[in-house]
């Protein structure tokens, strides 16, 4: 049986109900894919993720990939090769791909609800064919020669990675050393030691293009000063398409993990014997913004990743639930009281009602996320610009969008990582911690996700820095007005009066928040301010962003709760529907009253802290 567990129904009503998006499918850019044919290819995608491509999850665990250090190779897993395989055969990939790259153009909603399924029952396998997703930015940013490697990288299949981060560049890219000196044909050699770089070595596809930051001799410090380079495993002949010499970027490394073991995480020498020879990506030095637009797509892609595993890690919890027996009811004392199973017992109800809430309300996160990348795509796609102007509706989704990616990352990630071994793993008693059940191997495959693509600091970060501040409050505004309309909606016979109060006093509470770090940070930044100060900022920006990310949580579920209420009202019984009215109820009434907790302790931090000498610690 597949250790997966989708949610079709959950994606569905997200999509449909919740979003309204039969009006954006089969419509202006999207007309070739209908809402009739878009539920079909979702149908489709369950059947071949909870099968061909949930096979090889656990197998991959046991038997990792295996690194040669004389060949300098990686054989992967024979199991995950035909998952790999599977998932090629489908042609699923194209709906990732522009119409020049041959692909089938679907709104990005549709993208990342496919991609929810990948992730959810073979991350890996999400990650090493996002290649594809690679191969559309050469095609959109690249020269006409890289236009050509973008072809053949979806006609030939090859992978490809992002390569940021060196020993001393983690969090800190622009401290990267890895050096780029240009050659006298225009190509440039690289030089220099990568490391933690995913899909840089496999046996599946016969060629890797590596995106990789690199300083020009004599460019600026920091991460201004990097510049993005187009470097293959192989060399390409692009008048025949065929590899021609092997390029000097070599695997010298594969990492040891706690999980996701059959994502190979590698160390990349680049021209430490031959030349590592690559081209400046679209022949402009504007390395970081290029490279922030894949690390975008893979906050989004990690984000997804949590919030898919935390889905089928409930979904396991709650069948073994169901069949559990263990214990009398607790309204029955006798000693010999007839045995009920778990979900009998209130604190198990109470686990799993917390477990489906947040992989519910984070569904929607990530599908509301998306289809704010909706009108930003169909934007581009219809007139070709990628700034639309200020002021117009794409220009706004996109600073929404911005806003949310790193609630997506950094809450979607933590809430999973620590649910799905609180609570999942919790619910399974003892036999949660076996590897006969795939909670356990979820727990570590899914830790990783807090940590890449920007540890939860930095997207705390990023999130009160970038998306707040320098957006100067305008994204956060309209998103609060989004809030302040459900906390005021309902008709005379509302049925959420409390829970609307409760969404509303959350919502003073993360502004409470937001304003007390606003002028802290003002007043450290301001003339004749103490630049000290801005620790009290440092000392919150994770609290905020967890508190903003339930909030919005809370908001989306009551969004749900109330076209739910509607169906019920008009007659339907269907537990799926009195299921969402009480994650609503359950949220706003025991998870969101504690951000009036976190609040006061905003209010109340000091510097002590900062203080403290190293060694007191
Ligand atoms: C990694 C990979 O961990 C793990 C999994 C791999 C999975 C593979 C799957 C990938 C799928 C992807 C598909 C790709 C294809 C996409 C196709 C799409 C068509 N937003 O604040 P400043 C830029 S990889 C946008 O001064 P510092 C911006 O240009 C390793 N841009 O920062 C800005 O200039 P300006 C991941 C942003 O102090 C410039 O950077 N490693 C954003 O110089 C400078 O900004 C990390 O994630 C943003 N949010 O540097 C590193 N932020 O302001 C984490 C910055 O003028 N560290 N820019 O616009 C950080 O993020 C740091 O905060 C830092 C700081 C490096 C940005
Ligand atoms: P550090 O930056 O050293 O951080 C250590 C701790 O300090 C963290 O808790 C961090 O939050 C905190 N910290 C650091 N700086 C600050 C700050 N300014 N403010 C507050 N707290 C801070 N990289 C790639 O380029 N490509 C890849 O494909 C890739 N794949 C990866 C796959 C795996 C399995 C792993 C483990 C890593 C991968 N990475 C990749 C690297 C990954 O992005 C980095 O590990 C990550 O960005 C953190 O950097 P670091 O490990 O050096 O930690």
């Amino acid at each position: 049986m597949s250790h997966y567990k989708s949610n079709l129904r959950d994606i569905e009503f997200n999509l449909f109900e919740l979003l309204g998006r039969d009006a954006v499918l089969g419509a202006g850019p999207y007309a070739d894919v209908d809402a009739d044919t878009a539920r079909e290819m979702l149908a489709q995608l369950v059947t071949l993720a909870e099968n061909e491509i949930a096979e090889s999850l656990l197998d991959s665990d046991r038997n990792p990939p295996t690194y040669d250090p004389v060949t300098k190779t990686v054989e992967i897993t024979p199991s995950f090769k035909k998952s790999y395989e599977a998932f090629i055969e489908s042609g699923f990939w194209a709906m990732d791909l522009p119409e020049e790259l041959d692909g089938t153009v679907t709104p990005p909603s549709l993208q990342w609800a496919k991609n929810e399924l990948l992730l959810g029952a073979n991350p890996a396998l999400a990650m090493y064919t996002a290649s594809y997703n690679f191969a559309k930015l050469l095609y959109i940013l690249g020269n006409e020669d890289q236009k050509k490697i973008a072809k053949l990288m979806v006609e030939r299949g090859w992978g490809a990675t992002m390569v940021l981060t060196e020993p001393d560049a983690g969090s800190d890219v622009g401290n990267g050393r890895t050096k780029a000196t240009q050659n006298d044909d225009g190509t440039w050699n690289i030089t220099g030691v990568k490391r933690f770089i995913t899909s840089a070595e496999n046996d599946m596809v016969e060629n890797i293009i590596h995106f990789v930051l690199a300083r020009p001799e004599g460019a600026a410090p920091g991460t201004k000063g990097l510049s993005l380079f187009i470097v293959p495993k192989f060399n390409i002949d692009l008048e025949t398409g065929e590899l021609t010499d092997r390029n000097g970027a070599w695997v010298t490394n594969v990492e040891h993990k706690m999980g996701l073991k059959v994502s190979t995480t590698c160390e990349v020498t680049f021209g430490e014997k031959e030349p590592a020879v690559g081209t400046l990506l679209g022949d402009v030095h504007d390395g970081i913004a290029q490279m922030f637009r894949v690390i975008e797509n893979a906050r989004m892609l990690v984000g997804t990743k949590a919030i898919a595993t935390l889905s089928t890690g409930y979904l396991n919890a709650l069948d073994y639930a169901k069949l559990r027996v263990q214990g009398a009811d607790m309204t029955n004392p006798a000693k010999d009281a007839p045995r009920v199973t778990i979900t009998h017992h209130p604190d198990v109800r109470r686990s799993l009602m917390l477990q489906k809430s947040y992989a519910e309300g984070l569904r929607a996160l990530v599908l509301y996320t998306a289809s704010q990348q909706d009108i930003v795509d169909a934007e581009f796609l219809a007139t070709g610009n990628e700034h639309p102007a200020d002021g117009t509706p794409a220009a706004m989704a996109a600073r929404l969008n911005d806003l949310l990616l790193p609630i997506v990352k950094g809450v979607g990630s933590e809430r999973a990582w620590v649910l799905l071994g609180t609570e999942s793993l919790q619910t399974l008693g003892g036999s949660g911690f076996l590897q006969d059940y795939p909670i356990e191997q979820y727990v570590r495959d899914a830790k990783i996700d807090t940590l890449y693509e920007g540890t939860t600091a930095i997207q705390a970060q990023d999130f009160f820095f970038r998306k707040i501040l320098k957006d100067q409050f305008v994204a956060l505004g309209t998103l609060a007005e989004q809030i302040l309309q459900t906390v005021k909606g309902g008709a005379g016979d509302d049925k959420f009066t409390a829970e609307r109060g409760l969404l509303g006093k959350a919502m003073e509470d993360v502004q409470g928040i937001i304003e007390n770090l606003g002028m802290t940070a003002m007043g450290a930044y301001s003339e004749g301010g103490d630049p000290k100060a801005i620790y009290k900022v440092g000392l919150n920006t994770s609290r905020l962003l967890l508190a903003a990310g339930d909030l919005v949580i809370g908001w989306l579920l009551l969004r749900q709760a109330e076209i739910a209420q509607d169906k019920l009202d008009a007659g339907s019984t269907d537990p799926f529907y009195i299921g969402k009215v009480q994650a609503a109820k359950f949220f706003t009434s025991q998870v969101l009253p504690r951000l009036t907790a976190e609040r006061a302790i905003v209010e109340a931090t000091d510097l002590s802290l900062m203080e403290l000498p190293e060694d007191a610690f």
